[in-house]
């Protein structure tokens, strides 16, 4: 009972704010999930924002002056380099005394994981006062679908076309976790108001803040437009995809994540995989293996758990 009413978010649908940050109509895809974690984690970070966004889907979905979708001031910066530029955006701020003022990269897996990640990390030493939002794909999909460091073991992408990708996914949530930074949060698109929850809360703390969104993509992934909530819920409820946060050190599950944790049997993760044409590479063999790995993380969130208690 404790656990389930933790895991609601507090925000309920009757509290968003009625604000629109994001015009009406952009260039994303049907069924992008950027595009709901995009509109509500503006809701979320207000109108006293300026955004850094690198190359990606969102500088498409943005579209340029002056018809961008986005109605906040936004700063499009080369690819390796969004941290570094959040924080000379605060720097400029701090010299004009406008320190009320937040800034957030908002950046894809390969611009966060991959080619941003030494910005990332000395921006995160530094404590800047700057909350990065990497939103995950699991590609490069703005370029038409490239394995990154966050693609998941056997997705096929353009650059891992037959056995799909042999390594497995980069923990980025725990190589940021490791900067020890004031405030930490996984979030999925399939989850608005938990996501909104969290960036309200980053919003709200100092130093630096790190949230990584979980974004089902249908031409990405190879699924129907229609079920990009559907799967994004399901990656959770599998216990592939957990959504938790790290509050100064502290570390909580939450939401369907938390739910998991007094649930004998999760969704099989094979429901998971099946619905997807990346994943057409793996076989039962496979899929089985992957099984019992994300049972004996369960295993590990539970016995930790209950320590705890
Ligand atoms: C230095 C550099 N290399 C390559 C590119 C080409 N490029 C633009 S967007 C992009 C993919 C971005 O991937 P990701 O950050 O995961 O965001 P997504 O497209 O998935 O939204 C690439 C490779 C570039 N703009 N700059
Ligand atoms: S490729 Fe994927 S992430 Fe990019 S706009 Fe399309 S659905 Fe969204």
């Amino acid at each position: 009972m404790e656990a389930q009413a933790q895991a609601q978010a507090k925000t309920t649908i009757f509290d968003l704010p009625e604000i629109e940050l994001v015009h009406p109509g952009s260039r994303a895809c049907s069924g992008c999930g950027l595009s709901i974690a995009y509109r509500i984690g503006l809701k979320a970070l207000g109108k006293n924002t300026i955004l850094v966004v690198p190359p990606s889907c969102l500088t498409v979905l943005q579209g340029l002056y002056p018809i961008a979708a986005t109605k906040l001031p936004c700063i499009n910066v080369t690819f390796a380099s969004t941290a570094a530029a959040g924080t000379g955006v605060l720097g400029a701020l701090r010299a004009l005394g406008k320190e009320d003022i937040t800034v957030a990269g908002w950046a894809g897996d390969g611009g966060t994981s991959d080619i941003g990640i030494q910005a990332l990390s000395g921006a995160s030493e530094r404590g800047e006062n700057y909350i990065h939002i990497c939103y995950d794909n699991e590609g490069y999909m703005n370029t038409g679908v490239q394995r990154s460091g966050t693609t998941p073991f056997g997705a096929i992408t353009t650059n891992t076309p037959i056995k799909g990708k042999l390594q497995h996914k980069k923990d980025l949530p725990a190589i940021m976790a490791a900067h020890n930074i004031s405030y930490l949060a996984t979030c999925s698109a399939s989850y608005p108001l938990d996501l909104y929850d969290k960036i309200s809360k980053a919003k709200n703390m100092k130093g630096t803040k790190y949230i990584h969104i979980h974004i089902p993509c249908p031409p990405g992934w190879g699924f129907d437009t229609s079920y990009t909530i559907k799967l994004g819920r399901l990656a959770v409820q599998a216990g592939i995809f957990d959504l938790y946060e790290i509050t100064n050190g502290k570390f909580n599950l939450t939401s369907d994540s938390r739910k998991n944790l007094e649930k004998k049997d999760l969704k099989p993760v094979k429901d998971y995989f099946k619905a997807q044409t990346r994943f057409k590479p793996l076989d039962d063999l496979e899929i089985s293996k992957m099984q019992k790995q994300i049972d004996e993380k369960w295993e590990r969130f539970r016995r930790k758990a209950n320590e705890k208690s």
